[in-house]
């Protein structure tokens, strides 16, 4: 019997605007428009002046954990910039600034982190959904809102977001088990951004790239340099017709890397090397698109001030917003799981409500 290859693939990388500002015209042609490049510049910045200031919240107690998403935004920007409102939006928890680009208001993602429930309720026909923290559950969401706008017809993809490590969580392989066995219309984009809190890449997931874990399932698979927002827009635009038309999966790996701490409760400088840091400081997704923009003279220090000074008023706003509603009730913990809640969940709802009210009443008369 000879032998013969049943199987073969190759990993193809996708990179279009370089660190230095250099752009492949060929592979860039009409990806985005100049003005349009422009806008997600801006819109990027005004994230990075948000992610700045969300740190500094919690580090003057005013918000809980914050997990910065500093160095990341060009993946979940590119991606909702290339996605239609039809399609759906899933995200973990470093895509703010896809989820604003989807028109998500920001103090929404403040309101998710200072414990209030109303950050997660998010406004009806935005396809968006509240970002998740335990790791991989949402891809499976995202297969169940895929299967069911196959079912109904209307055309619709769901974008799923996670990290490297979630690719070892079962999650992972049951999503992408589901999605391909279904033809589901899922782009599944795994922010590669080279660790899983304190675990490196290559400890958490073996393989010389996360991209080739897709391609057991028989997903369409290429890595995406995830700094490059030209990139990420070509890629997931072809994953989503991908998706639309011939109900075919794809794995997209961007690789990026996280320049904060994994949240505001670890301390990277534990467990990562400063050399690191700088290598990929370099790479930075919103300072190579400005090199870009000034070497077509979209942009310059005048215009950049300006946006620097909005960005700052911007964010502001925001904060005065998310800290200006009232306090929601302790009891409301238990009012977003279940629509009834369970009759342990209930006792316990009871007790909360008449022990927080006992407490206000001990605290009045005294
Ligand atoms: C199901 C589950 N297990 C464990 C955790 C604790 N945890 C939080 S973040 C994280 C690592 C995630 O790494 P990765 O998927 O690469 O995402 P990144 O934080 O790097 O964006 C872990 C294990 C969790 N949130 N959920
Ligand atoms: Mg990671």
């Amino acid at each position: 019997m000879p032998v013969e290859t049943v199987y073969s693939a190759k990993i193809e990388r996708f990179s279009i605007l370089d660190e230095n500002g250099k752009f492949d015209a060929k592979l860039g042609k009409d990806v985005i428009p100049l003005d349009h490049a422009v806008a997600l510049y801006e819109h990027m910045s005004i994230c990075r002046e948000y992610d700045t200031v969300a740190f500094k919240l919690q580090r003057s107690g005013r918000m809980g954990t914050y997990p910065q998403n500093w160095g990341q935004e060009a993946t979940s920007t590119g991606a909702a910039y290339a996605m239609d409102e039809r399609d759906w939006f899933v995200p973990a928890y470093r895509e703010n600034a896809g989820m604003f680009w989807r028109g998500l208001p920001m103090e929404y993602v403040l309101w998710h982190w200072m414990g209030d429930e109303r950050g997660n309720r998010i406004p009806e026909g935005m396809r968006t959904m509240p970002l998740s923290v335990p790791i991989g559950t949402q891809m499976l969401h995202a297969c169940g809102l895929a299967w069911a706008g196959k079912y109904r017809g209307d055309g619709s993809a769901a974008v799923t977001f996670f990290g490297d490590g979630a690719t070892s969580e079962g999650d992972f392989h049951e999503a992408m088990n589901f999605a391909t066995t279904l033809e589901l219309p899922v782009v599944f984009v795994c922010q590669n951004n080279g660790w899983a809190i304190s675990t490196p890449r290559k400890r958490n997931a073996g393989g010389e790239t996360v991209a080739q874990r897709g391609l057991a399932y028989g997903a369409h698979c290429v890595q995406v340099d995830g700094n490059d927002i030209f990139a990420v827009v070509k890629v997931v635009r072809e994953a989503l017709e991908r998706a639309r038309q011939e109900f075919k999966v794809t794995f997209i790996e961007g690789v990026t890397y996280r320049m904060g701490d994994h949240t505001t409760a670890d301390d990277a400088r534990r467990y990562r090397d400063s050399a690191e840091l700088e290598l990929w400081a370099k790479r930075d997704p919103l300072a190579r698109l400005r090199k870009y923009l000034e070497a077509h003279k979209a942009w310059d220090d005048h215009r950049q001030s300006a946006l620097e000074a909005r960005a700052k008023d911007h964010v502001g706003g925001v904060v005065a917003r998310a800290e200006g509603i009232a306090a929601p009730e302790p009891a409301d913990i238990f009012n977003s799981t279940f629509a009834s809640p369970p009759p342990a969940l209930a006792e316990q709802r009871d007790m909360m409500r008449t022990n927080s009210l006992s407490l206000r009443d001990a605290v009045r008369s005294e």
